[in-house]
């Protein structure tokens, strides 16, 4: 076998592999990524940041609309649908307004006064009761969008030793995610997401992959681990444990973000890209039977940078990621790795990434009817300069809560 360094040999098998690799990927967005949000230290309001899930939705349509691979967008219960089912009607035709539809459904254990020692793991039965029946409700509002996700991320912990039984708090939880398995059905997902540290800073219940592993593994076959890139400590290999999720048929999904510090909810591929690249060409090389149905989703908001940008800036980051990572050839790399030939398999590994296709993603979406450079497109179209004066009322007049 030619030692050519590259994945495929010629321009048109290069193209091919990208093409497809660009039809197969789509990737949801969060509405919360386009709702002003801020760190604990304060929020810089936007005046174009949208104010109100009908807002989000014109934002996520816009979104798709310039790069063709955003058809979704993930809600969250209390933030999006204040009155649970009651809002159904609503999303579904603001769906069809926008063109994009209800994705995962993130349920809030995390945001209420009652959940100050715990949601699901809380000492008391009654609070616990509690955390259930608004997952129970999830699962309700999840089925009547027609959405396969409950995407569940639990804050729950403790921030000094000896306040809480750590090993207790397992048994609580094993309970309530076994209640929600149970409530649903075949065509529906939960994902447990997994967090090291904040809000708690002595113990996080659901701290690491493993521990969501064995809480998913315990609740039943439709429980699934979500990796949110952001929720590892610093030198964590994430597609190592990938490749274990994959290997146990565990991986139920992504939230993509990147991260210098911590979890820094950043635009995916801002600091490290070519882990980016090495998580998905883990999926890429995998078997479809672990990675039929995996969620790829952002999970993102940002004080500075303009919210409509950053999540282009996103999609757009990982689909030339996705498309990378598609140029490897396997067959080669794989025979290049049983023979233990180190520099050869990695010269192929890293001119994938090295590879600039970003002249072959512009044909791509030229070819499919999508804006060459969707983010010059959006700068273009006015969209923001549009929604900031429509909305800067309702943003800059909020102010005085914020401060
Ligand atoms: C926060 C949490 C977690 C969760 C997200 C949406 O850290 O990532 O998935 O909010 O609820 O970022
Ligand atoms: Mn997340
Ligand atoms: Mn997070």
């Amino acid at each position: 076998m030619a030692y050519d360094g590259t994945a495929a040999a010629n321009e048109m098998e290069q193209q091919q592999r990208v093409w497809a690799a660009l039809d197969s990927f789509r990737i949801e967005i969060p509405s919360w990524g386009f709702a002003n949000t801020g760190t604990r230290f304060g929020k810089f309001v936007q005046s174009g940041a949208a104010t109100n899930i009908a807002e989000k939705f014109a934002d996520a349509g816009e979104v798709n609309r310039l790069t063709g691979a955003s058809p979704t967008v993930a809600l969250h219960v209390l933030w999006d649908l204040a009155n649970g089912t009651g809002d159904v009607e609503t999303i579904r035709s603001l769906g069809k307004e926008h063109g994009v539809k209800a994705g995962s459904i993130n349920p809030n254990l995390f945001q209420s006064q009652e959940y100050k020692f715990g949601s699901i793991a809380n000492p008391s039965a009654e609070v616990r009761r509690t955390a259930l029946d608004h997952l129970l409700e999830s699962v309700e509002i999840g089925r009547a969008l027609g959405s396969r996700d409950i995407s569940i991320w639990v804050s729950d912990g403790s921030n000094y030793p000896g306040t809480q039984s750590i090993r207790r708090r397992i048994g609580w939880m094993e309970e309530v995610l076994g209640a929600l398995h149970a409530a649903t059905t075949d065509d529906q997902r939960m994902l447990i997401e997994y967090k090291p540290f904040e809000p708690a800073f002595y113990h996080t219940d659901i701290a690491d992959w493993g521990m969501a592993l064995h809480l998913a593994q315990k609740a039943g076959p439709r429980a699934k681990v979500l990796v949110d890139t952001g929720h590892h400590y610093q030198g964590t290999n994430i597609e190592q444990i990938v490749a274990w999720l994959l290997h146990t048929e565990s991986l139920g999904g992504f939230h993509f973000n990147d991260r210098k510090y911590a979890d820094d909810d950043l635009t995916i591929g801002s600091i490290d890209p070519y882990q980016v690249f090495r998580i998905f060409h883990e999926i890429l090389s995998a078997p479809d039977s672990a990675t039929n149905g995996i969620a790829y989703m952002i999970d993102q908001s940002h004080n500075l940078k303009g919210k409509m940008e950053a999540m282009v800036q996103s999609v757009v980051t990982a689909q030339e990621l996705f498309a990378r990572a598609a140029l490897v050839d396997l067959e080669a790399l794989t025979q290049l790795q049983n023979e233990c030939r180190l520099v050869e398999a990695e010269e192929l590994f890293r001119n994938c990434f090295w590879t600039d296709v970003r002249p072959m993603v512009r044909a791509w979406r030229e070819e499919r009817g999508l804006p060459a450079d969707p983010l010059t497109q959006l700068r273009q179209s006015g969209y923001v300069e549009r929604i900031s004066k429509e909305r800067a009322e309702k943003n800059l007049g909020a102010i005085s809560s914020y401060a």
